[in-house]
């Protein structure tokens, strides 16, 4: 008995004194700007929505002039639950409104102007879009943000110090009558010109000095404590430096802030940071899921394709960058059904990516553990806990990871997180497996931060090998491997000049196949190999397919006129002349305009190099994102000789400024060798017959 008690009183000693040697080790030194705890909480949000929504909305512009009327605002079906409840169904973690934006109206009845949604129709002037807003985000669990534009294009003292004090009024209403905000918005543009209370004049301010940015972020830390600040420079959130959604693969969270300023001319930097910056300020991906900020009707036929988002969240998040999803809230006062059918797929997908984690509590060795304690082991990767880290020994900052996976597994994703709270430390990576007794390297990227994934193609071993190299001892709190569903791009289809056509896709993997009697491709429809020529026009279909798994691909569809090989411009009443072959190129993306200051009407001649019969003409407007030249009234016209002319067709592209997509003008069967296109006037706003492609539709 006496034996016993003796023994079991040593054990307990023993435990206590290795307990108190594994508290000896102590955790790495932090490494270099470490991030703050809000911004920490920043990190885990990801994936959020941007509503752009305020006067432009209406006068369907990106950059209003300051000289709109509230008058304009008023929205018919305002729903800022329908926004949360979308959001939220997307796993997006919070709204972020732009409160005021360039044109300087604002959303909430501010006290400091008459240029607010109290002088506006809309709720007959009791609305607070700020208020139903932070509300409606209080009710789905989401958090709200603000973008508060310091450029202000209607403020009559917009460039003196007074306007400051009236953007800090306008900020201290923003963040005390709101509740809890999570992030402040701080846009860099100040374009200079606008209307400012009337004087319609250009103002320039110096983007370092005018706005005194040390106080008035104080105000934010004051009033908010909890919130991120985004501009340029932060101080909480950095601009990536693109408005497409992406960071550079290399990207530190870190930057040397006094270098940057909002609306600093160098922004490519904020790709990737600065390896050697002085603070923790890590970069958001803005980008909207249309070509525009703002809701044009225009763009509902090009609001990103799935394939693009999803492409989109593997080079925000992916790479140690959170994803902020511009939603173009629109006339109605809603989401657009086309937004929230893209946000719901892309949702499903990223579900489906992420679905089983393969490599949760497997076997994990390191090649250095920090004083060979528990507490830094590499088990600590693999546990789905992401406070716990493996760390390395004090002067190891390259070392390995093995994880057994125990059977032959498959995997495409590899994801693998710092544990950043020391700091950012790694500087390149290789992920390899086990193959024929072998280690075969996989794929291998430079830093990591908050959070790394990689794409590649799927790879089947029972073993995985992590080697890192740091420029401290090594901190990482998770690694996790996914096997995602291929998503299969769809084909792209185009035609030559010389009228043949391709099918394109990037996958190596993929086979394509098409038809051309306008029924759906199955896998066993052709096979598309090689160009073929479709030189009289006529419906391909297309979808890529995967053999060995059968996934296929969404359904590309085109119609093609006749080919236009032989086809030349024989005139135009202005312009350039050689650029005129843009409009019958095949590329949408080339265009020709005529001479913008020439009055209406414009036209183009076109020679067919030979007598065709047609029963229609087709029309592409413009597709860039900034466009011009929409042929509003036409005439059509066609001759056998270029000289005499018979007219065709007359009539309205209808609706082609909200939806520019192909217009197709059908006519009785005609014969000629000759077309002309008259552009008797152009949609009101637009300058010069713009054409980015004319065709015609075989007998
Ligand atoms: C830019 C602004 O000028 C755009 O209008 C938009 O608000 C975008 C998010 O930021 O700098």
């Amino acid at each position: 008995m006496k034996n016993t008690a003796y023994f079991k009183g040593l054990l307990i000693l023993c435990l206590f004194v290795s307990a108190c040697q594994e508290k000896e080790v102590p955790p790495p030194t932090p490494f270099g700007p470490l991030p703050a705890e809000k911004q920490l909480a920043w990190h885990e949000l990801e994936y959020y929505a941007f509503a752009h929504f305020n006067m432009n909305t209406f006068t369907n512009m990106e950059w209003g002039l300051g000289s709109e009327k509230p008058a304009q605002f008023n929205p018919t079906q305002l729903d800022t639950r329908q926004w949360a409840r979308i959001c939220k169904a997307a796993g997006m973690k919070g709204i972020i409104i732009t409160a005021k934006h360039h044109d300087g109206f604002c959303l909430w009845p501010s006290a400091y102007t008459e240029h607010s949604v109290k002088n506006s129709p809309w709720k007959n002037g009791q609305g607070d879009l700020i208020k139903d807003l932070a509300e409606a985000c209080k009710e789905y669990g989401l958090k709200m943000g603000i973008y508060l534009s310091p450029w202000d294009r209607n403020h009559a003292l917009y460039g003196t110090p007074e306007y400051i004090t009236y953007f800090r009024q306008q900020l201290r209403e923003l963040l005390s009558n709101y509740g809890d905000i999570y992030e402040v918005w701080f846009d860099g543009a100040n374009g200079g010109d606008g209307y400012y209370g009337g004087a319609n004049e250009t103002r320039k301010i110096d983007n370092k000095t005018y706005y005194d940015w040390e106080n008035t972020i104080k105000i934010v830390e004051e009033l908010q404590p909890n919130a991120v600040i985004f501009s340029d420079a932060g101080p909480g959130v950095r601009w990536v430096g693109n408005e497409e959604g992406w960071a550079n693969e290399t990207n530190w969270s870190l930057l040397r802030k006094a270098d940057v300023y909002p609306g600093m001319p160098d922004g490519k930097q904020l790709r990737s940071g600065h390896e050697d910056g002085t603070h923790w300020i890590p970069a958001e991906c803005d980008v909207s899921i249309r070509p525009g900020w703002y809701y044009h009707p225009y763009e509902d036929h090009k609001v990103k394709s799935l394939n693009q988002l999803v492409d989109i969240y593997y080079h925000s998040i992916g790479r140690n960058a959170s994803f902020l999803l511009n939603l173009p809230i629109d006339t109605r006062g809603i989401i657009h059904e086309r937004d929230s059918q893209q946000l719901m797929k892309l949702a499903a997908t990223i579900q489906a990516d992420f679905a089983k984690e393969l490599a949760a509590g497997k076997k994990v060795a390191a090649s250095n553990v920090r004083g060979e304690a528990t507490s830094f082991s590499a088990s600590n990767t693999l546990d789905g806990d992401p406070a716990t880290y493996w760390a390395t020994a004090d002067g190891v900052q390259a070392a390995s990871l093995e994880i057994d996976l125990g059977e032959p597994t498959t995997f495409n994703r590899f994801l693998i997180q710092e544990y950043i709270r020391l700091g950012q430390r790694v500087t390149a990576f290789t992920v390899s497996v086990w193959k024929d007794n072998a280690w075969e390297q996989v794929t291998a990227g430079t830093t990591i931060g908050y959070k790394r994934i990689l794409r590649f193609p799927g790879i089947t071993t029972s073993k995985v090998k992590i080697d890192l190299e740091a420029k401290a001892p090594i901190t990482i709190s998770t690694i996790e491997l996914y096997d995602a569903p291929v998503l299969m791009e769809e084909p792209q289809i185009s035609r030559s000049k010389e009228g043949l056509v391709t099918i394109q896709v990037n996958d190596p993997k993929a086979s394509i196949h098409y038809t051309l009697d306008g029924s759906t491709p199955t896998k066993e429809s052709p096979v598309f190999s090689e160009a073929f020529p479709l030189a009289n026009g006529g419906i391909v279909n297309a979808i890529t397919l995967d053999p060995s798994t059968g996934r296929q691909s969404e359904l590309s569809s085109i119609t093609f006129g006749f080919g236009k090989e032989k086809w030349t411009v024989k005139s135009v009443s202005s312009g350039d002349l050689n650029k005129a072959a843009a409009c019958i190129d095949e590329d949408p993306n080339t265009w020709w305009q005529s001479a913008k200051e020439k009055a209406m009407p414009q036209e183009i001649v076109l020679d067919l190099g030979a007598i065709l019969s047609f029963k229609g003409f087709t029309y592409l407007p413009m597709q860039q994102r900034w466009v011009d030249g929409f042929i509003q009234f036409y005439d059509f016209y066609t001759s056998v000789d270029g000289k005499s002319w018979t007219p065709i067709a007359k009539g309205e592209f209808a609706n082609i400024y909200n939806n520019p997509i192909e217009q197709i003008v059908n006519f009785p069967v005609t014969k000629a060798q000759f077309i002309k296109l008259q552009a008797v006037n152009i949609v009101s706003g637009m300058q010069g017959m713009g054409i980015a492609e004319l065709g015609l539709v075989p007998e």
